[in-house]
């Protein structure tokens, strides 16, 4: 299934974005294929799923990174009531079957679109999820709105603060990758490589400025892997020639942690 969007907006530079407005969806759109799933009925799903998977993960250590529903819809929307729209649901989801290889993709363009006010509100929900240790991937992306009433946006133009996003994911110890998640279509050659790779340089511009921040506070540098594009997927960053690595983080003795190597924190 698609995600739940409706007509796509123009954006920065003749860009169409994907938007998600309530207002001019159709409410009363038939269910899908899906049928009707009630909240109960879902949440009995997922703990039957939980219940089978995550042990075996665990045995195996391979870590379960769930992505939230996008967007956050009404309950009953289309027949379903999709509970992992909600920063409720997802906090009850990752406390399910508890294990430190269950968690999230944490998609903070999704997470956005579940708040009222996503440019204040995204902050504390990163800090809840990553203290605990439940976020295994981000997809770096922004918004411009809010909960039913957004635009998709490039990351330097939308209402939340990345560098500072980037500055708590660090924080927090997280210690895998960011990577760039759906962008606005442009025009001319290879548009989605192109798109990708301006968000891929906006989230390293973010890693810079957020080095050069921690160089300020005297705190011991963590570099955070970014992503170039899919073709980079799995690239570990021990493997990206130093010259690549922001400026302030060249030669620096701080570890460098990838998802395949474990972070020392002190
Ligand atoms: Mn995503």
């Amino acid at each position: 299934m698609t995600l739940p969007r409706t007509a796509r907006e123009p954006g920065r530079g003749g860009s169409r974005n994907a938007a998600f407005r309530w207002s001019h969806a159709d409410q009363a759109a038939p269910p899908t294929t899906a049928g009707i799933v009630s909240e109960d009925e879902n949440w009995q799903r997922i703990d039957h799923f939980l219940r089978q998977v995550v042990p075996v993960a665990t045995a195996a250590k391979v870590r379960l990174a769930c992505h939230p529903h996008d967007p956050y819809t009404p309950p009953g929307y289309r027949g379903v009531t999709r509970v992992l729209g909600t920063v409720e649901g997802l906090q009850r989801f990752v406390l399910m079957h508890e294990s430190p290889y269950h968690g999230l993709n944490f998609c903070q363009g999704t997470v956005a679109e579940m708040l009222d006010d996503p440019a204040r509100e995204i902050f504390a929900v990163v800090r809840w999820f990553g203290e605990r240790a439940k976020i295994f991937n981000v997809h770096f992306r922004n918004i411009k709105g809010r909960k039913l009433d957004f635009m998709e946006a490039f990351p330097d133009e939308g209402d939340m603060d990345m560098a500072r996003a980037l500055a708590l994911y660090r924080d927090v110890g997280y210690r895998y990758m960011l990577m760039p998640d759906h962008v606005p279509r442009i025009d001319g050659r290879d548009p989605s490589g192109v798109a990708f790779a301006f968000a891929t340089a906006t989230s390293r511009r973010c890693s810079t400025r957020s080095c050069h921040d921690r160089d300020r506070s005297r705190h011991r540098v963590t570099a955070l892997t970014v992503i170039a594009d899919l073709r980079c997927l799995g690239r570990a960053v021990r493997d990206v020639p130093e010259a690549d690595l922001s400026p302030s983080c060249r030669g620096d003795p701080g570890p460098i942690v990838t998802i395949s190597q474990a972070s020392q924190s002190s």
